[in-house]
This record gives C-alpha cells, sequence and structure tokens, in this order.
C-alpha cells in the first residue's frame, strides 16, 4: 500500500497532540484543514486485509492497559474466505454475522486522563480512527461507549459524530465507495467496571455491567454474541496516522517491541501537570525534566507507571523506559501511562488505603476474592492508617492480596492489590512505623475495627 508523501506526518512533530493547542482544534473544519480524513481515503482505497496487515506490522499495541496487539485483535474478527457465500449450513456462523467495532471511552482509571483531552480537542481522529477500523474489519456499527461523568466531551463527541455525517463521512455509501457505517455515542452510568470490555459490552447490551467469562473473547462473541473489536479510545486515534505515514514512519518512534507514540498523563507534585506525548519508552526523569521538574523541588518518593492498578515504582525507576516491555520488566506495567506522582510529604499507607478504598467502592460483587478481599483490605488500612495497626496487620494485609491476585474473576481484582503489595514492598517501615506502640491484636476488637 503506498502513501503520498505529502500525507507523512513528520516523526519529530507531536503525533496525536499535534493539534490540540490550535484554536476551534475540535472543529471538522480545522481537522480537515490539517490533512484531516484523507487517511481514510487511503484506506477506503485499500483492501481491509491489507489495511489488518499493515496496523499489525505497524506494530501498534492496545493503548488501554493490556497492550495487546492490535492488528493482531482485528485479524482475530472472522471473515469469510474470498467468494464465500452463505448457505443454509453456514448462515448462522460467525463469518456471516454482522462485526461491531466498540470504542473503550470509558476513562475511569485513578489518574487516567488522557482519552478525555484527546477527545475534547480532536474528536474527528477518533471518528476518523474508527471509520478505518470499521472498513479493515468489515463493520457497519460502531459504539462509541464514553464515560458518563464527562459530559463535555459526550457533547463534543455529539457534535462532531454530527458533522462528520453531514459532511458525507459516515452513514451511506461513504465517499462514494458503497461502505455505510454508523457511530453511536452511549454514554455510561459511572461504574469503573464498565472499563472492562464485557462488562462494557454487557452494559452495551442494556443489562447491569459485570465482566463475562473469557474465552470467547469479544472478537469471536461479543456485542449482541457477534464478533467485535473493543479498543481504546487512544489506540483508534493513532489508526489514520498509521495510514498515512506508514508502517515503517510508526516504528522511528518508541521501541522494537513497543513502537509509537504515547501520551503521557503527569498529575500529582509535578511543576506543569498535564499531557505529555512522547515516544513509547520515555522515562519518567525525561518526562519530569518536560514537565518543569518536582514541584517546588521537594524530592520524588512514589508514583504510578499506569494508573493505580499497576505496582508502585519509587525514585530508583526514574530511568525505567516506559513502554510495555520496561514496565514489566522492572516489576510493574505501563498500564495507561497515568502517571501520578508524590513527593515525601505524602504517607504511602494513607495512599494505598485511598486507592483501595476505591476498589472497594468499585468492586462489581461477582466473585468472593475481590468483592470480600477488598472489602477487608480497606478495613485493614483504614484502621492502621487511624493508628490502630498492629505489625501483624501487615502479614493480613499479604495473605489477603495473595488471595484475591490470581484469583478473581477480571482484572479490577489483580489490580487492586498492586498498591498494597508494592507499596509494603518498598515502604515496609512506613507500615510498621504507623503500628508501633499499638495494643496487640489480641487486645482488640478487630471485627468492630472495620
Ligand atoms: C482474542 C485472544 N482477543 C487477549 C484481547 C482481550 C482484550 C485485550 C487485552 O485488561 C488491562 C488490565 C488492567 N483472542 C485474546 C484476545 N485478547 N487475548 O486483548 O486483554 P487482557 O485480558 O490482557 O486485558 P484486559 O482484561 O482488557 C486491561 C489495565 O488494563 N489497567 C486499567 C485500565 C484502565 C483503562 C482506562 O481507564 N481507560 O483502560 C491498568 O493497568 O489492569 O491489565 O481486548 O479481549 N486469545
Ligand atoms: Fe467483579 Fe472484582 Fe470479580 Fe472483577 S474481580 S468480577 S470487579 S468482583
Amino acid at each position: 500500500m503506498s502513501q503520498p508523501e505529502e500525507y507523512r506526518p513528520d516523526p519529530l512533530t507531536p503525533v496525536l497532540t499535534r493539534r490540540w493547542l490550535l484554536p476551534e482544534s475540535w472543529t471538522l473544519r480545522h481537522y480537515t484543514e490539517l490533512g484531516g480524513y484523507s487517511a481514510l481515503d487511503t484506506a477506503l482505497a485499500t483492501d481491509p486485509a491489507d489495511l489488518v496487515a499493515l496496523v499489525k506490522d505497524s506494530g501498534l499495541r492496545g493503548r488501554g492497559g493490556a497492550g495487546f496487539p492490535t492488528g493482531m485483535k482485528w485479524s482475530f474478527i472472522p471473515q469469510p474466505k474470498p467468494g464465500e457465500e452463505p448457505t443454509e449450513a453456514t448462515k448462522d456462523a460467525p463469518q456471516f454475522k454482522p462485526k461491531y467495532l466498540v470504542v473503550n471511552a470509558d476513562e475511569g482509571e485513578p489518574g487516567t486522563c488522557k482519552d478525555t483531552p484527546l477527545m475534547m480537542a480532536d474528536p474527528h481522529s477518533l471518528i476518523e480512527g474508527c471509520i478505518i477500523t470499521s472498513w479493515a474489519i468489515r463493520a457497519n456499527f460502531c459504539a462509541i461507549y464514553i464515560r458518563g461523568e464527562i459530559v463535555h466531551a459526550i457533547r463534543r463527541l455529539h457534535y462532531a459524530v454530527k458533522e462528520a455525517y453531514e459532511a458525507g463521512h459516515l452513514g451511506q455509501d461513504i465517499h462514494g465507495t458503497g461502505f455505510d457505517l454508523d457511530i453511536v455515542v452511549h454514554a455510561g452510568a459511572g461504574a469503573y467496571i464498565c472499563g472492562e470490555e464485557t462488562a462494557l459490552l454487557d452494559s452495551l447490551e442494556g443489562r447491569r455491567g459485570q465482566p463475562r467469562l473469557k474465552p470467547p473473547f469479544p472478537a469471536t462473541a461479543g456485542l449482541y454474541a457477534a464478533p467485535t473489536v473493543v479498543n481504546n479510545v487512544e489506540t483508534i486515534a493513532t489508526v489514520p496516522s498509521i495510514v498515512a505515514g506508514g508502517k515503517e514512519w510508526f516504528r522511528t518512534m518508541g521501541r522494537e517491541r513497543s513502537p509509537g507514540p504515547k501520551i503521557y498523563s503527569l498529575s500529582g507534585h509535578v511543576e506543569r501537570p498535564g499531557q505529555y506525548e512522547a515516544p513509547l519508552g520515555t522515562t519518567l526523569r525525561e518526562l519530569l525534566e518536560m514537565a518543569g521538574g518536582m514541584k517546588d523541588g521537594v524530592p520524588l518518593k512514589f508514583w504510578t507507571p499506569g494508573g493505580s492498578s499497576t505496582p508502585l515504582f519509587t525514585a530508583e525507576h526514574l530511568d525505567v523506559p516506559l513502554d510495555f516491555e520496561g514496565a514489566a520488566e522492572a516489576g510493574s506495567m505501563l498500564g495507561t501511562t497515568a502517571l501520578m506522582i508524590f513527593n515525601e510529604t505524602v504517607s504511602v499507607p494513607w495512599a494505598v488505603m485511598k486507592w483501595t478504598e476505591f476498589y472497594e467502592h468499585e468492586s462489581c460483587g461477582k466473585c468472593t476474592p475481590c468483592r470480600e478481599g477488598n472489602y477487608w483490605l480497606a478495613g485493614i488500612l483504614q484502621r492502621m492508617n487511624a493508628g490502630q495497626g498492629t505489625e501483624e496487620d501487615i502479614d493480613t494485609l499479604l495473605d489477603v492480596c495473595s488471595n484475591v491476585l490470581g484469583r478473581s474473576f477480571c482484572a479490577l481484582g489483580d489490580g487492586a492489590v498492586s498498591p498494597i503489595t508494592s507499596g509494603i514492598k518498598y515502604f515496609r517501615q512506613e507500615f510498621l512505623d504507623l503500628c508501633q506502640a499499638q495494643p496487640a491484636a489480641t487486645e482488640r476488637v478487630l471485627a468492630g475495627a472495620h
């Protein structure tokens, strides 16, 4: 597939955020003036299978946390073989079912704030990505499932979808190619668990959002039990630039197994918190330079590489390359690249308690380890932070964590214990200090302490 030279973005300029600071960057007029929707023409002139191959070869990996290869996920969507027509015996086979694209815009991971600004500043990059992806997987319906609390972003997305329909980028016979696509923006009702892809699908179908058993994965049985691709906002918004720039260009950024640009969200004790686009593999030291350093020069104590579901890092990890492999090799996960940064004034047991209270509240209740485990973990941490803990409580915390980790139905359970286990691993003394000079556990009424 050839890409016209004039559409090829410069690898040194930001890719995902390049329009963000322009006035009225969210309008179709500005998007189109800056080359928007030209990748769509290139894509619509390309065989869908070649588009899937392009995205596979580009090395794009999911930006929602798990880093699953995007092109590979698209290739799992069953398609009829060339010339294959449905027969009475095969008409209900997966390859003849409708295909769906669902965009996960239910941004809810603590600290994560990259998709909302992207949808606010550049909604058409997401919409163009949705159309290209739908063409690639042969879907005629796309739902953008967006977090219900971000009303401003919902409105902006509705407006952008309307503009795209009016311009003929959506609806019937898009750009005269015979391809039809409808996009629906669906607002969730505020449950963190609906960011888990199968709970999201249940919620989209009108049910209470709770995770489904996997397999089958959505690629084979997703929305209405039909083949469905579920991708994060940033993943889909990256697709037009790959079509425009090509796989080699995309691979000039980032690292061998984690190529491309990424939006890193810096919050907390930094001089200039915000969104920083940089190639995958950028370190916190480099990001802090971009963000003006630690606030008031107070030294770094701990940080999350990708939201509170990823094990904590400390000042020792300033030079860890923040890509999927680098974060994992250093004992954490890239997650959503939500870097919450804490200086020396913050108590680790207190921060860990606040995150655990969040997980206790957001646990959907479907499985016992997560539902009960988070209840007890929050209770113990509250007791410790109230100065009523004992050394024994640290072992109890770790014991409960080990009964939640790997034994929960979905990733929420595993994520919930990450701050506790990593907090104790790096800052055990702080937990011990909280417990000093306290009465022995046997002298207290444990059940009443929650
Ligand atoms: C077909 C297979 N599809 C895997 C697909 C799967 C999914 C994707 C990743 O959790 C992480 C979690 C949180 N055939 C497949 C297949 N897939 N094998 O690949 O799947 P998985 O199971 O590795 O991850 P997950 O359950 O989707 C996502 C982490 O993200 N997280 C929080 C994220 C929060 C946000 C947000 O607020 N925006 O995204 C933070 O770290 O811990 O590990 O699509 O179907 N054989
Ligand atoms: Fe629900 Fe938690 Fe179990 Fe996930 S791990 S299914 S959120 S109870």
